[in-house]
């Protein structure tokens, strides 16, 4: 019998919506999401099997304008990877937003695999406008699909996922089917710290801010894991501490529950602050897995 298998990789601006939609495609909590910019920095895979396909999806970083750091240069590096890969991209597009940084426009206009580009968050526009958009996009990519979806509300996210397994090649699986993401459970346990310093911090903080887990003692009955979160300067690390340490208590209390949440099960939740200008260190880069 013949197998569909594929890479289906969604690009787009910073804040779209593209780690919501990878969530509500695989029904899997594969990416974390927060209300800021530039909130994924790494590429994440999350698998879609049956017996007669498996889907890999791929969340990327939103497309950075303006490269500024060598994280920027590595994020920018994984929408390159996207683009080479892909068997299928998806392109997600906010409501409203016309624009698509010329370079990122040419390399979708000229993809040599099949484009579906979906306007994301229906919700909080008005049926005309996106009519309109739609035309537009037509127009920009008239070789693409052109859909409207709400990736939060999970409108037309089946539809989405119909289209995908007809464009999907006919391949092997390329991983085991039991698993749903490339990324091991220490990845999923920083991202989910640095999802909370997202939501508890303002400014600077979140993007000066990246964890990495020291230690995951599964042995005991309840699991320690002890993370380092790396800020670039000591104010920020002031800040992230707070007065008498109830920022980072708070940022423990939080990241322990979604943790928690995620594993079903309870583990104790050690937090420390360190000061490292990480964003641009080579080295200190690849161990934090860029
Ligand atoms: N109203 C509405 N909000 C949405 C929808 N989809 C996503 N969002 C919100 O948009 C914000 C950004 O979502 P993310 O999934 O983190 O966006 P992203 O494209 O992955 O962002 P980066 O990783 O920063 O590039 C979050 O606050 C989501 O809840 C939608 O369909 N409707
Ligand atoms: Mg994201």
């Amino acid at each position: 019998m013949s197998h569909k298998s594929g890479f289906v990789n969604i690009i787009g601006n910073p804040n779209v919506g593209k780690s919501t939609l990878i969530n509500a495609l695989t029904g899997e909590k594969i990416s974390i999401v927060s209300p800021k910019a530039q909130t994924t920095r790494q590429r994440v895979l999350g698998f879609l099997s049956t017996d007669d396909y498996q889907i890999v999806f791929s969340d990327t970083p939103g497309y950075v304008e303006n490269p500024a750091y060598e994280l920027h240069r590595k994020m920018l590096g994984y929408i390159n990877a996207a683009f080479e890969d892909a068997d299928i991209v998806i392109l997600l597009i906010e409501p409203g937003t016309r624009d698509l940084n010329p370079d990122l426009l040419l390399r979708l206009q000229n993809l040599k695999v099949p484009l579906i580009v979906c306007i994301n968050k229906i919700d909080l526009s008005q049926q005309e406008k996106m009519m309109e958009l739609m035309k537009y996009y037509g127009e920009v990519f008239p070789n693409g699909d052109v859909m409207l979806i709400s990736a939060l509300h999970n409108f037309n996210v089946d539809v989405l996922l119909g289209r995908v397994i007809e464009l999907l090649p006919e391949h092997p699986a390329y991983y085991p089917k039991d698993v749903l993401s490339d990324r091991h459970l220490r990845f999923f346990v920083s991202e989910m710290i640095r999802e909370q310093i997202f939501y508890l911090f303002e400014k600077e903080i979140p993007y000066h801010s990246e964890v990495i887990i020291e230690y995951y003692k599964e042995d005991e009955n309840i699991p320690k894991i002890g993370a380092t979160i790396f800020v670039s300067r000591e104010s920020q690390k002031r800040i992230l501490i707070g007065h008498g340490g109830s920022s980072v208590k708070k940022l423990g209390v939080q990241s322990r529950k979604s943790i928690e949440e995620f594993l079903g099960q309870h583990v104790f939740l050690d937090l420390n602050v360190k000061v490292k200008d990480w964003r641009d260190d080579e080295t200190t880069l690849k161990q934090m897995g860029f």
